[in-house]
């Protein structure tokens, strides 16, 4: 049986994709893995609206902006499917602990495809504990098609998870991450797909131990490396290491201070500044989403439009932009790659890192 779910690159040909939907996005009730990645600037709307929709106004804009995108995508040829309705608001828990959610926009947060397995990550955030309730009717779907289905270890997600005296460090101190090693957590955002190679970063919602259980579930085909960035609020490597093609990398420069060694010989592109204007409210993220861009093959690039320095950075690296409206999206916490996941792309298990 051949699957419907395979995918070993993040540049092969995209044949299936997955678009999150910000319909009900939900603000999150505050704790503190949220504290070293919702922005100071917004901890204060978080801790007033815990439970409460995020302002309609803004979601209305986004979800447009998701339109355009899947009009693209359904333009250039990818067949797009989307997740259930979900209400986020209904509260939900384990032993010792309670919350609502948050949304079902980033489901490269979630789902992690590698070959034909298709993995439910075991996410550190209580508010996104059940966020794959969302894909059900998908994974459901896939499995039946001859897709092997998977799932991290389900979490506790105690307080011995997480580190309460995280605080920002001071003085050239290094600051420490949210999360600790009592069990094994990750995100899939936290991995960047090279064939047989896959590269990590530890985060503030990644340990060790998840990369080790994600290590050992993929087995001997694979390998993971794990980099270290110069970021102190780690959380998704899809703004930091960025690979566009084999042996094209799109780098963050205030992050990748020096260029792996496994990237030997490889071409690098810095991003360029994001155009994103100060006055532009990014909730759960950073500026650099400028850099989270998806590769439809290994040319096609969709980028958000209003960037005029990336589409110039990726028409002089030999790439095709395709630009789409995106900004308020992004204030959301993603941007292309985090809105999606690759179900299917077109290619084979190959080795492209030395
Ligand atoms: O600001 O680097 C970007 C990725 C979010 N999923 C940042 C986070």
């Amino acid at each position: 049986m051949q699957s419907p779910v395979c995918s070993y690159t993040e540049w092969d040909l995209l044949e299936e994709v997955i678009v999150g939907t910000i319909d009900g996005a939900c603000i999150p009730p505050w704790h503190i893995a949220l504290e070293p990645n919702i922005p100071t600037a917004h901890h204060s709307m978080f801790q007033k609206n815990a439970g409460r929709p995020f302002p309609p106004a803004r979601v209305e804009l986004a979800r447009l902006e998701l339109e355009e995108f899947v009009n693209i995508l359904e333009g250039e040829g990818v067949k797009v499917r989307r997740p259930d309705k979900v209400d986020q608001s209904i509260s939900f828990g384990a032993p010792g602990w309670t919350s609502t959610g948050l949304y079902a926009a980033m489901p490269r947060d979630v789902l992690l495809v590698v070959g034909t397995d298709i993995i439910e990550c075991p996410l550190a955030w209580r508010s996104r504990y059940f966020e794959t309730a969302a894909y059900k009717t998908l994974l459901k779907e896939y499995f039946k098609g001859g897709a092997k289905w998977s799932s991290g270890p389900k979490p506790e997600l105690k307080d011995e998870q997480y580190n309460f005296d995280w605080e920002e460090a001071s003085g050239g101190e290094v600051t420490p991450l949210v999360i600790t090693e009592f069990e094994p957590t990750f995100d899939a955002a936290d991995f960047a797909r090279f064939g047989k190679d896959i590269i990590a970063q530890k985060s503030n919602v990644t340990n060790d131990f998840g990369i080790e259980w994600l290590g050992r579930h993929l087995g001997n085909d694979y390998k993971i490396h794990v980099l270290e960035f110069n970021d102190p609020h780690p959380m998704h490597i899809d703004a930091t290491l960025v690979p566009l093609a084999p042996g094209k990398l799109l780098i963050n420069p205030e992050r990748v201070l020096t260029i792996p060694a496994l990237f030997k010989g490889w071409d690098i592109v810095s991003a360029p500044k994001p155009a994103i204007p100060d006055s532009h409210p990014l909730y759960m993220t950073s500026k650099w989403l400028s850099m989270n861009v998806l590769m439809l093959d290994e040319k096609r690039v969709i980028v958000e439009r209003q960037d005029e320095a990336m589409i110039r950075a990726m028409k002089d690296f030999g790439m095709t932009p395709i630009p789409c409206n995106f900004r308020n999206f992004n204030s959301f916490g993603g941007s292309f790659h985090c809105a999606t996941v690759d179900v299917r792309r077109k290619g084979k298990l190959e080795s492209y890192l030395s």
